[in-house]
Order: C-alpha cells, then structure tokens, then sequence
C-alpha cells in the first residue's frame, strides 16, 4: 500500500513522454505467491527530446529481478530502482530499443484488488487507472499505447481458462504439467486496458454477426455451476452490440469478446479490451435469485463496458483529467440504452432521481469537484458521481443544444478524427463545434466549474397585451478552490400549458436564444417574453430534466397539478409532483422536530392518487408517482441543521395520510397489478411488479400490521416480490415474529449464494432507528460476512453507513465511531473500498450540531491516524477542510 503522502498532479502540468513506446511484450509464468512476469518494451525516443534524457518507468510495490537493453544485461550505474520508479539513462538518441524488465510479484498477497490478485482461485487483473504498476516498471498513463503480445504460462489443471485481450493466437502444453496461451491485441491501448485471467472456469458461448459481416466470438465466463445464470447477460451484450451499430455506427473489432464475473471486484465492472472483467454481481441473475432491479442494472453495465469498447478504448484519455470523456460519455450512451430498451420516462426519473441522491450531494458538499478536475491527489477518488453522472447530464445538454442529428454528427466527426488517439475534453467539444458551426465555449464551462446551478425563476401574465414574462436568475454556488463562478450556458426545455390541457404556441418569444422548446439561458439574468398568449398559461420548465440545475419556481399547488395531470412529457409530470410533495415533507420534518402536529396537504394526496389510479399511465410510471422524496432527499432540501429522526417521522405521516386517504385505491393495485405466466424481467412486467411493491407498502402503513406483507413474501415467486415484501416486513415491523421467521426462511433457502446473501445483509442493515447499530455489529459476526470481500463489507457497513439515515446519524455518534474504526480496519487492507464507504459521511455539516459535532470527532480521529493511504486521508482531508 502507498502511504506516501500522495503529491497533488496538476492538469496544467501535463506534458508527454520523453520515449514513444511502439510494442509490448509480456510473459507471465503464473504462481499464487510468485508470479514471475518478464515485459519487453521497444521505445523510442520521441523526436525534439532531450538525448540525455532518462526513460523513467513507474512502479508500485514491486521487486526488480531483472533489467536488459537489447537483451544484454544493464550496469547497475545505468539505472536506479525504487519499488516506485525505474530510471535508465544513457539511452540512444534515435534508434529504437528493447528493454526488458523482469519483476516477481504475489497476487495471493494482493489484498487491495489493483494489479494481479487472486479472486476464488482465480488469477483476474485490474489495471485502472494505475493498476499496472503493480505487475511491471511501465510508463503507466493513458496516452502511452501500443499494440500488446501476451504468453501465460501456468500449471495446466488450476489454470484450463488463460485469457488476455486481443485475439487468441494459440496455446498448448508447456512443460511438464504446465500450458500456455497466447493472445495479439492489434490494437494500440493503454496500459490500464490490459488485462488477465486464469483459473477453472466454466464459460457460456454464443456468436454475434457484425454489421459487415464479421463474426464475433461471445464468451462468459463463470464459475463453474453458475452458466444458467449468465443468459440475460448474454443477451444483454448482443443488444448492446446491435444497438451500437444502429445508434452511432460502431462495429465491435476484434474476432472475439469476453467477460468474466469474478466475486471480488472494487467496483462493477471494466471495461479491459476484449476481455471486460465484472463483479459477478452485474452478470449473474436468475429469477429466484434476481430482482427487476438487478436485471436492469446488469443490462446497463454490461452495455456500459461494451460501450467503452468505442469512447474510453479506440479513442481514450490523454490524462486522468479527462476521465469524463470516456465516463461521462459512456454513461449517456448506456442510458440512451436503457431508455431505448425500456421506458424511456420511467428511466430518466430514475436517473434523474439518482442524480439528485449521489451526484447533487457530493456537489454542494466538501469534495465538490469540477466534472472536469484541474487537481488531484488520488485518481481512484475521481471515479466520482460528478465524473460520471453529471459527465454524462453534460453530454446530454449538448445533444439538446445541438438536436439528435446534430448530436450524431458531431460524434460521427469524434470517431473519424481521432481513432487511435487519447484526447482531451477539448478535442472532445471541438468535434460538436466543427461540425455545428456553434461556439460552445460558454457551455463549456459546465466542465470546469463545480456546484449545481441555481436558477430561480418568477412569472407574471398580462391579459390584456397576451404577454407571458419569465425572469430567471442563475447562480452557481461556490465550491472548495472556486469562490465566484461566471454565468453558465443552461439549456431549459419548456412548455406553456393552457387551461384546457393543450400547448399553448407563442407568436413571438424574446429576450434570449430560443430553439424549438428550449430556453437558452446564458446571463445571470434574463427575462423571456412570449407574446400572443391568450390565456394564462402554466409554464413547465426543465421538462426531461434538460439542465442538471436546482429549480426555485414558486408554483402554486394548483399550477403543479396542472402539469402532473397534462404535461406530456412524463418526467415533467413526476417532476411536478414531486415539487408539490417537497414543501409537505419539509414542513412535516420541521413540525416533528418541533413536536407539532404533521398535516398533509390535500392537493397532494389528491394529485398522488389521481396519477396512481389512472389505468392509462404505465405501471412503472404510477409506482415512481408513489415513491415519495427519500429522507435524504428531504434533507438535501431542507439544508442545514438536519436531524434525520424527524424528517423520517415526517416524512412517515405524510404517507401515511396518503395511505389512509388511498386505501381502496391501493387496494385495487394491489389485486389488478399481477402478472400471468412465467418471470419475465421485462419493462412492462417489472412495471407491474414495481406498483404492486408500492400499494403493498401504503397498504401496510394503512393496515398497520404485518399480515398482509407476510402474506405477500409467503406468496412470493421471485425475488422482486420476496425482497420487497421483506424489505417491509423489517423496515416497518422489526420485532414481529413475522420479520423474524421471514428472515430466517430467507436465509435457509439462499445459504451459500452469495449475491442473496448480500441482500439479507443489506435489509437488516437498513433497518431504521437507533438499534441498527447493534444489528449491524452482530451481523459482522455471521460467519458469512467476509470482511476481505468488498461486496460483503458494502452489503452491511455500505448500505448501513449511505442507506440508513436514522440508524447511523445517531444522535449519540455512535453510529460515525463505528464506521471510523471500520475505516481504519479496511484501509490497510483495500484503501479504495475505505476511501469510497467514507465518502458516505460528505453531508456531515448539514446535520444538527450535537450530530455534526460527533462527525467531525469520528473524522478526526481518522484524520489523526499517521499509516492512512493516499485514498482516505486525501478524502477524510477535504472533509475537513
Ligand atoms: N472504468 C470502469 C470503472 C472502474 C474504475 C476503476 C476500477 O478500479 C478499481 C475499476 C473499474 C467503468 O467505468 O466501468
Ligand atoms: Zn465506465
């Protein structure tokens, strides 16, 4: 582990490498705990440089057993050698030349999961971002590519699986006992794409025929047993494919594609040339063992990876500063994916939903960063919900600007000009600015300064002249490192509703840049008038959610409703019941803080029911109508001073005056919402599912026992309605013996699966009030939890530390020592998983003051810890700061 301070890069620092390096060459002769590995790197020295200069090659733990130059041995006072650097000098001025390098390394002993580890018996790589450090002295950046030969060498019955990017060349026995396996990826790539695996797996196959005709080897590898479970995931992969090809014109380019589910991956997957690598998580899914949300997130990642194969591997980053333009980028792509497979409504409320919880959060906390950082200090703390879900919110708002067509020719422009290269955000933007003849350097600055925008918007309707005035103000708040912002490029999509339902059609619109339906925003005021309006209209703005911004429109609950019920976009219409429930839940967190009785308003249980009563809306539209703002999000609106047992009591009477009010209602849903015939985890059926889950839950805050969920887990045929009927049973009635019994049945039945056991773990570690705590630390205890495996560690102490507001922010501080002892206890071992679960602790000063206090007390005694990695004390210092 590094536990150097960490020295902070600089963007304006870039530079490239003094030596290009055109070929490598890796032999790996596997060992659990001593894998030799030999590269053989061709450079040259890059034209203009320096001929003294030195060839400075990275390192990261490693042990240098060997070094030659054009095969002969290098004096030791030609070089130096730390376990972080190799430094060679004396190399010629012009020719080309070969340096090997000779290291041993012990992937069994690789606890941290970067570079070379062992999963299960399994030998699996993980190179990004500085990964391949770990395995050999390498110039380890990604705009050093070059075309990759690999040989493994391993023993021959613990390794019949031996895999690397590219295509395979061929392998057979080696020596005695031993094999090999050769693999060529032609294409130039950076090192962090590299990847390896080895081990006894099973492999489920398929084949998929490219747009020219070119055959595609599809392989999934497994372990062995779980084959049935990778179907959806195959067929997810060849959706991607074609929708790849249909959508943007991009063919897949090798003669075979292949994925690997391991169980122990720091994130959810990887998108490694040919050879993506995943958390088992995301690939493995059956109906009884699946929820709907489960296949949906599989059918997302593995487009996600596939996707990378076009924006990260054949165009990729000059430098980790431009992370966004293969992540950003790439989760536009699979969400246009998902949106085209399912409900494109329902999927942008989603997204937009978990844009507000993860990405709005850490935006207006102290690890604000821009989309596109200028500094850091960890990269693997950058692969942050700015950099990839507000990266992709920008994206889509220069496809708004520009009009699909024009979205489309501007990234037609983007893979013509700059295949083979690793670019920057720059190239990136200058490709829609070519090929639109538009100036996006205002627009630009949603990559370099951080924060959420502001706008807050006023209106007034004159009868008598038919004129609609909009005044909008923007301000973009200010973040660590950026006290005063300039005024940003906000696209807004509108719509004037009239009384009677219809779009009202302006004959002129002034004061500003006006395309089709949206409002061009560029000043930090702007006043829009729309003229020959003949009656009041109600204005909906920010429709589909075109500008990732915080909205402060004063609408009345009636002019809400009116949207809800006409708007025709969808998302606008959950967006404006969402804005009329805020006020309700914020006041309802207020009054229970201060004792008072908790009213609701009647509009908006009015509005709810209506939206979840009308058979013509789809099921999954009307179930997201009846999730309600999670208790996080009413913290987010109330800002400061929070205390997260009131909001929750609030926020339990509002639903519950929606339940009582909605009870034949829910009734009805509860009975009409089944679906026939066999588990399909399709929209439609997932859909229903999802409305059924929600009028159980309202049933149940109506009913007030647990008879009826209990009825429902019994019932249960797959895991969506066994998980949402436990998730009730133990959330609303923790002691029951019903709870009890329902967690015990769960657990018999999924024992030793444990993607399942995950979610027995998570249900109880979600269980709010102030006995989580003891819940969680018991559960540590269960020999199933197994502390070295982070989707176990983010099961319990994750969902417990970011998904259980009441039962960690205890007002006794309890709940932070636990998690800073936890910290201290992961760091040493997995520095990327500590580094990532205490970020859940970023809102810390928006809590009431004995709760803030207790926070900082827990940080600081991380803080004050002197063998912290780079990763978490680099967090837990801007959480301080
Ligand atoms: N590039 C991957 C995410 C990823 C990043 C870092 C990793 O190292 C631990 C692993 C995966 C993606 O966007 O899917
Ligand atoms: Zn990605």
């Amino acid at each position: 582990m590094r536990t150097d301070i960490g020295q902070i890069v600089n963007l304006a620092d870039y530079r490239p490498t003094d030596f290009v390096l055109e070929r490598v060459d890796l032999t790996f002769e596997l060992d659990p705990t001593n894998t030799k590995v030999e590269a053989r790197l061709i450079f040259h020295r890059r034209e203009g440089v320096d001929p003294s200069a030195p060839l400075v090659l990275d390192g990261d733990e490693l042990n240098l057993s060997g070094l030659l130059f054009d095969q002969n041995e290098v004096p030791a006072s030609q070089y130096d050698v730390t376990p972080e650097s190799l430094t060679i000098r004396d190399l010629p001025a012009e020719t080309p030349f070969e340096i090997t390098v000779t290291t041993y390394i012990n992937p069994e002993a690789n606890t941290q999961l970067m570079g070379l580890y062992r999963t299960n018996g399994v030998y699996c790589t993980q190179c990004e971002a500085e990964g391949f450090r770990r395995i050999t002295y390498f110039p380890d950046r990604p705009d050093v590519l070059a075309p990759y030969t690999i040989t493994i060498i391993g023993d021959k019955a613990a390794n019949p699986v031996m895999l690397s990017n590219g295509n395979f060349l061929g392998g057979a026995g080696y020596d005695e006992g031993r094999a090999f396996a050769a693999w060529f990826d032609p294409h130039p790539k950076p090192s962090y794409l590299f990847a390896l695996v080895a081990g006894d797996l099973g492999v489920v196959e398929d084949t998929f025929e490219t747009m020219s005709g070119n055959e595609v080897a599809l392989k999934i590898y497994v372990e062995h047993g779980k084959e049935a479970r990778a179907a959806y995931a195959m067929d997810a992969l060849k959706r991607s494919m074609k929708w790849d090809e249909e959508r943007f014109g991009r063919e897949y380019d090798l003669n075979i594609f292949q994925i690997v589910a391991v169980s122990d991956f720091n994130m959810g997957a990887m998108e490694n040339k040919g050879l993506n690598v995943f958390n088992d998580k995301y690939v493995l899914a059956d109906p009884e063992t699946a929820t709907d949300q489960d296949y949906a997130n599989i059918e997302a990642i593995i487009a996600h990876e596939y996707f990378h194969n076009w924006t990260g591997n054949r165009i990729t980053c000059r430098d980790w500063f431009q992370l966004c333009l293969k992540e950003g980028l790439t989760v536009f792509r699979d969400h246009e994916f998902s949106a085209d497979m399912r409900s494109r409504a329902v999927k942008r409320i989603a997204e937009v939903r978990h844009l507000k919880s993860e990405q709005f959060p850490e935006d207006a906390g102290p690890l604000a960063h821009p989309v596109r950082p200028t500094k850091y200090r960890e990269i693997n703390n950058f692969y942050t919900t700015t950099v990839y879900q507000k990266g992709s919110e920008v994206t889509r708002m220069i496809s708004t600007l520009l009009g699909q067509d024009g979205f489309k020719s501007g990234m037609d422009l983007y893979f013509e000009r700059h295949d083979g290269q690793a670019v920057t955000v720059e190239d990136y933007v200058k490709c829609f600015e070519d090929s639109a003849g538009r100036d996006l350097k205002q627009f630009s600055l949603w990559y370099s300064q951080a924060g959420t925008p502001l706008v807050t918007a006023s209106s007034e309707y004159d009868q008598a002249s038919g004129t609609f005035t909009l005044s909008l103000e923007q301000m973009v708040p200010a973040t660590p490192g950026q006290p005063d912002k300039l005024p940003m490029h906000i696209p807004l999509s509108f719509s004037l509703i009239s009384d009677n339902g219809a779009a009202a059609t302006p004959s002129s619109v002034t004061g500003g840049e006006v395309t089709g339906e949206v409002l061009h925003l560029t000043e930090r005021n702007q006043i829009f008038v729309f003229k020959g309006i003949s009656s009041r209209p109600v204005l909906s703005l920010n429709r589909g959610f075109s500008a990732p911004i915080n909205l402060q429109f004063n609408q009345s609950a009636a002019d809400l409703a009116h949207i809800a019920r006409h708007d025709t976009d969808l998302f606008a219409r959950w967006q404006a019941l969402t804005d009329l429930s805020i006020p309700n839940l914020t006041q309802a967190a207020r009054d229970a803080r201060d004792g008072k009785e908790i009213t609701c308003d009647p509009a908006l249980i009015a509005a709810i029911l209506e939206a979840a009563g009308d058979d013509t809306l789809e099921p999954a539209f009307r179930s997201q109508v009846l999730t309600l703002p999670s208790e996080a999000d009413i913290g987010r609106e109330l800002g400061g001073n929070n205390d997260p047992d009131a909001i929750r009591t609030g926020r339990q009477a509002i639903i519950s005056a929606i339940a009582t009010a909605g009870a034949q209602t829910f009734a009805r849903l509860f009975d009409d919402m089944q679906t026939d015939g066999a588990y399909s985890p399709d929209a439609e059926n997932a859909g229903k599912r999802a409305l059924r889950s929600s009028a159980l839950a309202y049933l149940t805050y109506a009913e007030a026992t647990p008879a009826r969920a209990a009825g429902a887990f019994a019932a249960a045929d797959n895991m969506t309605d066994q998980m949402s009927a436990l998730t009730l049973l133990a959330h609303h009635f923790p002691d029951a013996p019903e709870t009890a019994k329902a967690l015990d049945t769960f657990l018999t039945r999924f024992d030793g699966n444990a993607l399942v056991i995950d979610k027995w773990f998570s249900v109880q570690a979600t269980i709010p009030g102030a006995g989580a705590l003891d819940r969680v630390k018991a559960l540590m205890e269960n020999p199933r939890f197994i502390a070295g495996n982070p989707n176990r560690v983010r099961s319990l102490i994750g969902t417990f530390a970011f998904g259980n507001p009441t039962g960690f922010n205890r007002r006794d501080g309890e709940g932070y020592k636990f998690l800073a002892e936890r910290i201290l206890e992961i760091d040493p071992k997995n520095p990327q998983l500590a580094a990532r679960i205490l970020t859940s602790m970023r809102s810390w000063r928006s809590l009431e003051p004995q709760r803030a206090d207790a926070a900082r007390d827990a940080l600081m005694t991380i803080e004050r810890t002197p063998t912290l990695s780079t990763d978490v004390r680099d967090i837990v210092e801007r959480m301080l700061k």
